[in-house]
C-alpha cells in the first residue's frame, strides 16, 4: 500500500469512548451472562479462565470500563479505535452529513471502488443514535435533540481486511474531551452561513487548549473543512466544475480530484467574502482540505431515496491519512 499521507501516531491503550479514560485492554471488565443470577460479577479481562467467568460460564460479550461502568463494545477496545469529532455551527449539517456517510457505506453504495467494504455499527448505544440519525437522511427530519453520544463504527475497506475501528463525535464546538484525543476533526460549515476568522480563531483555540499546545502554534491535527448544502447552491456552480463531476472509480484517495474540489470550494469561499476562513485555516491547521457535498441533494426521480453527492470524501481523506486506504496520485479513471 502507498505511504499514508501524513504519519500514523503511535496508538495508545484506547480511550473510553464514554469517559474518555485510557484504560489497557486487559484491565476492561467481563461481566457474568445473567444465568449466573444474583451471583453475577464483574472481574477484569486478564482474569477470564479460559474466557470463562469465575462461575464457568460463558460472559457477556461486551467490555465495561472500569473508571466509568459503561459498557463498551469489545471490537471497538481490540480495535484501536480511531477518533474524529465532527463540530461547526448549529444546523450547519453534523449529524446529517455523518449519517449520510454512514448509510452510503453500509448500503454498499461505495462497492464500486471498494469492492466488499462493509460497516458496522458497534454496540447497543451506538445502534440507537444511528436509528435515530437515519430518519435524518431518509425522511429529512430534523432532530434537535441527538445529545453527544459517539458514534461508533467498524469499517472494513475488504471483506476479511483487519477492521477499522472509528468513534464518530459529533458536538457544536466539540467538547475538551473529544478535541483532545481526536485523530482527525471534520468542520461542517454551511452555505448560507459560514463562519469568519472568529469562528476558526475559537476552535483553533479549543483544539490548542484541549491538547496542550502552545498559543498560536500551528496545529497538525488534520481538519477536513466542508461546505454542506452543496444542493442548495447548485444552480450557482459552473457546468465545468469539479463539483459536478462524477467521483472518480478509485479504490482508495483520488488526490487530483481532491484537490480540484479542494480549490473549487476555497474558490466559492472566497467568492462570499470568507477569505477570513480561509486565511485562519491556513495559518492554524497544518493538514487541512476543503470538501463540498449534499446529503440530501435532489431527490432521485421523484422518489423518497435522498441523493448523496461526494459526502464519503471527507472521510477517505482521513482514511487516507490514518494508512486505512491507499492514496492515488496523478490522473484518475473516472466513470463517464
Ligand atoms: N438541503 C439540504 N439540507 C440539509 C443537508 N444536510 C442537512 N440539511 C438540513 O439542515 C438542517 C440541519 O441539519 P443537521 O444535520 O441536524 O445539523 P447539525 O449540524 O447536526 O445541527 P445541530 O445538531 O443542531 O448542531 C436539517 O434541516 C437538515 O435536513 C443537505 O445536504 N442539503
Ligand atoms: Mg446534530
Ligand atoms: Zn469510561
Ligand atoms: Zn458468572
Amino acid at each position: 500500500m502507498p505511504a499514508p499521507t501524513w504519519s500514523v501516531p503511535t496508538r495508545r491503550a484506547p480511550a473510553c469512548p464514554y469517559c474518555h479514560s485510557r484504560t489497557p485492554g486487559k484491565a476492561y471488565l467481563r461481566q457474568c451472562a445473567s444465568s449466573c443470577g444474583e451471583t453475577a460479577t464483574h472481574f477484569p479481562v486478564s482474569a477470564a479462565r479460559r474466557g470463562k467467568c469465575p462461575h464457568g460460564r460463558a460472559p457477556k460479550a461486551r467490555r465495561v470500563c472500569p473508571a466509568c461502568g459503561q459498557p463498551v463494545p469489545r471490537e471497538y477496545i481490540e480495535g484501536c479505535p480511531w477518533v474524529v469529532a465532527v463540530v461547526g455551527t448549529a444546523g450547519s449539517g453534523k449529524s446529517t452529513w455523518l449519517a449520510s456517510v454512514i448509510r452510503r457505506v453500509a448500503k454498499g453504495h461505495l462497492d464500486d471502488r471498494f469492492p466488499g467494504m462493509s460497516l458496522d455499527v458497534l454496540g447497543e448505544r451506538s445502534r440507537l443514535r444511528h436509528e435515530r440519525d437515519r430518519v435524518l437522511v431518509a425522511e429529512t427530519v430534523l432532530y434537535r435533540d441527538i445529545g453527544t453520544e459517539p458514534l461508533l463504527v467498524s469499517l472494513r475497506v475488504r471483506p476479511r481486511a483487519r477492521p477499522v475501528v472509528i468513534a464518530f463525535y459529533d458536538s457544536t464546538d466539540g467538547t475538551a474531551a473529544n478535541l483532545a484525543h481526536a485523530d482527525g476533526l471534520v468542520l461542517a460549515v454551511e452555505p448560507g452561513a459560514v463562519p469568519g476568522d472568529a469562528g476558526i480563531a475559537r476552535l483553533a483555540e479549543a483544539v490548542r487548549t484541549a491538547r496542550d499546545l502552545r498559543p498560536h502554534s500551528r496545529i497538525r491535527l488534520p481538519l477536513a473543512v466542508v461546505l454542506t448544502k452543496l444542493d442548495t447552491v447548485w444552480d450557482m456552480v459552473d457546468p465545468g466544475s469539479p463539483l459536478l463531476r462524477p467521483v472518480p472509480r478509485t479504490g482508495g484517495y483520488a488526490v487530483s480530484d481532491g484537490v480540484d474540489v479542494h480549490h473549487e470550494t476555497t474558490a466559492w469561499l472566497g467568492h462570499w467574502n470568507r477569505t477570513d476562513l480561509l486565511r485562519g485555516v491556513r495559518t492554524a491547521f497544518h493538514r487541512h482540505r476543503y470538501f463540498a457535498t449534499t446529503a440530501l441533494g435532489d431527490r432521485v426521480g421523484g422518489r423518497r431515496e435522498p441523493m448523496a453527492y461526494r459526502v464519503e470524501d471527507p472521510l477517505l481523506w482521513l482514511l487516507a491519512g490514518f494508512g486505512a486506504i491507499p492514496v492515488f496520485r496523478g490522473v484518475e479513471r473516472t466513470t463517464t
